[in-house]
This record gives structure tokens, C-alpha cells and sequence, in this order.
């Protein structure tokens, strides 16, 4: 399936994996690139010197092209960069932030970048200073999230950039996936779904959760902190939400979240801890590999766009 984005990236398929927090780490990331897709080693709120450690862990397992996902709300983001630059990583995706000032040192390092936007401003910003690729990220997703739908971000972001632009939020299917190209995307970046492939490093009690989840079992936190983050309902969440509204100190309410995603992927505590996953997995019914995910993702999509020229 050649797109612009399997061009740029020199992948078989448009598929990325999300750089999540805590689960996207080297044996995922090896895996979705062994399969044809981009995987990414989430680098979330990680010292540098453990990003380096992925990088080269991943190397040991695959020979294709993987990236890196940089938070850069991190404490670390800048030791992080270099680190990315001095390790010659393909591909760079950025999240919660603007990589305005790294731009020119990965782009001398030869890196790919593809900042993930959630607005068509910030998406042009990114186009002018460089970007190679962005992603649009909805809503639905799982995680720290912007204001719209992938609905209605994907064509408008589209439509304000001359770069590909990859969708992501709410695709965990081949029908999303071919949504998504009727959308004017060259690619698609899942999260969700990845969490519960085999060769996620992921406690069996939040694989799951996600696959239990039904189509109403996301909240969204701290939309009145400005950090609004969709996870799975639960009793922190529950509880976030009471006190949210309640109107208690942004303090008291980070005290809630904090370690809260660690708890949750690495504990397995599905109860205190903060289960991060997007609208889809109410859509996530089945564990596989990755191998198997990737191409049941491009053989439906494929499916469903030869569907829509019979139908004609
Ligand atoms: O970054 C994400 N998703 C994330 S990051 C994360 S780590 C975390 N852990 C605990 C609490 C909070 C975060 C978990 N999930 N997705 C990409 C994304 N970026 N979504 C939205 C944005 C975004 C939002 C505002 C990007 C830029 C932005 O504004 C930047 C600017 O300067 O305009």
C-alpha cells in the first residue's frame, strides 16, 4: 500500500504506532516495524539516558525504520532531543507541545519529523518551520487531547498544509483506516489497539480492561485545568471528576494522576491508576500480534475502499 507516507518513512504500510506513555517501548515499537508499519518508542516522561537504552535495544531487533515519540511536557525533552539527533533515529513524532526549537537540529541530524497537532494553527506553525509530516490527532483519542473530532481536524488540517498529514484518533479498524484516506490522510496512527497485541509489555490487567471496554467507558479529566487526558472509567476517575467539579486546587487534583499511568500499565492497578486508551476501544475486542493488527488494518481498509468503487 504505497502512500506518500510509505515513501517518506520507507515503510510497507501507512501505519503508526502511538508513542504511549509507559507502553510504547523498544519490544512494541521493533514489532509494528517488523510488520511493515512504524513503530515508536514513547519517550513520554523519560530520562535520556533510558531513551537511549530503547533506541539501541530496538536495533537489536529490527533492521526497519522506527521512531521516536518526544513529550514534550517532559522534564527531559530537551536531553531527549539530542539524544534523538546524536542517535540518528529515522523518525521523530512530538506530542503536548511545539518542537519549534529542536527543528533545525534533527533536520541536521537527517531525522524525519512529524509533530502531532490537535489545531490547524499549530499545524501550519509546523509546516513553516519544517516538518516533514504531521499528525492530526482527534479527540477520541486516547491520552492528553485537543478540541475536535478527528472528523472534523483531519480535512481541515488537510486543506491548511502542502506536507502529508496522518490521521489519528479513533482508528482501530480498517474502516476507520479507509475513513481516514477519504479524509485526504496518507496514513494513520493507531494507539489503542496496540495496547493489546502479544508483544505489548502491558500488565494483562489494563489489556483487559481495554478489551472489556464498552463504547460509553472513556472520560476525560481536567478539561478545567487545561490538560484534558481521556482515559477509562474508574474510581481515580470518578473521584478526579467529583473534586473537579467540586472545584479543588490543581494541585490537589494532579496528586490523583501522578504515577497514575505507571500504576496502571506496570501494577496492573485498574482502579487507582490511570487507564489511558481512546474512544476505539470499544472497537478492541480480540488480542493478536502485531503483524496480524497491521494487516488486518490495510487488508480491511483495502476491502472497504474496493467496496466503495463497487457500489458506484
Ligand atoms: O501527547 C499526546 N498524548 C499524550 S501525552 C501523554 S503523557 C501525559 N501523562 C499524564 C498527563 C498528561 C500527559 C499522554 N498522552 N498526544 C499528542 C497531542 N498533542 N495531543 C494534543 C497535543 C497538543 C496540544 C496542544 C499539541 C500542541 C498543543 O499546543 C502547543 C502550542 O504551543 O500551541
Amino acid at each position: 500500500m504505497k502512500t506518500e507516507i510509505t515513501e517518506l518513512l520507507e515503510i510497507e504500510y501507512p501505519v503508526i504506532q502511538g508513542g504511549m506513555a509507559w507502553v510504547a517501548e523498544y519490544h512494541l515499537a521493533a514489532a509494528v516495524s517488523n510488520a511493515g508499519g512504524l513503530g515508536l518508542i514513547g519517550a513520554a516522561s523519560a530520562p535520556a539516558q533510558w531513551v537511549r537504552e530503547q533506541i539501541r535495544m530496538a536495533r537489536e531487533l529490527t533492521d526497519r525504520p522506527f521512531g521516536v515519540n518526544i513529550m514534550l511536557m517532559s522534564p527531559y525533552a530537551e536531553e531527549v532531543a539530542k539524544v534523538v539527533a546524536e542517535e540518528r533515529v529515522k523518525v521523530v513524532t512530538t506530542g503536548a507541545g511545539s518542537p519549534e526549537k529542536y527543528m533545525s537540529m534533527w533536520k541536521e541530524a537527517g531525522i524525519r519529523v512529524i509533530p502531532v497537532v490537535a489545531s490547524v494553527a499549530l499545524a501550519k506553525r509546523m509546516e513553516r518551520c519544517g516538518a516533514d509530516a504531521l499528525v492530526a490527532e482527534g479527540c477520541e483519542a486516547g491520552g492528553h487531547i485537543g478540541e475536535l473530532t478527528t472528523m472534523t481536524l483531519v480535512p481541515q488540517v488537510v486543506d491548511a498544509v502542502s506536507i502529508p498529514v496522518i490521521a489519528a484518533g479513533g482508528i482501530a479498524d480498517g474502516r476507520g483506516m479507509a475513513a481516514a484516506f477519504m479524509l485526504g490522510a496518507k496514513g494513520v496512527q493507531v494507539g489503542t489497539h496496540f495496547i493489546v497485541t502479544d508483544e505489548a509489555q502491558v500488565h494483562d490487567a489494563y489489556k483487559e480492561r481495554v478489551l472489556a471496554a464498552k463504547d460509553i467507558d472513556t472520560r476525560v479529566t481536567g478539561r478545567t485545568t487545561g490538560h484534558p487526558v481521556r482515559a477509562l472509567r474508574n474510581q481515580m476517575t470518578r473521584k478526579y471528576l467529583e473534586l473537579e467539579k467540586a472545584g479543588v486546587s490543581f494541585d490537589e487534583l494532579e496528586s490523583l494522576t501522578v504515577g497514575g499511568l505507571r500504576k496502571a500499565v506496570v501494577d496492573g492497578d485498574v482502579v487507582n491508576g490511570s487507564v489511558m486508551a481512546g474512544q476505539s476501544a470499544g472497537m478492541v475486542k480480540e488480542r493478536m500480534s502485531c503483524k496480524q493488527l497491521v494487516e488486518k488494518l490495510v487488508t480491511e481498509a483495502e476491502a472497504c475502499m474496493q467496496g466503495v468503487r463497487n457500489d458506484e
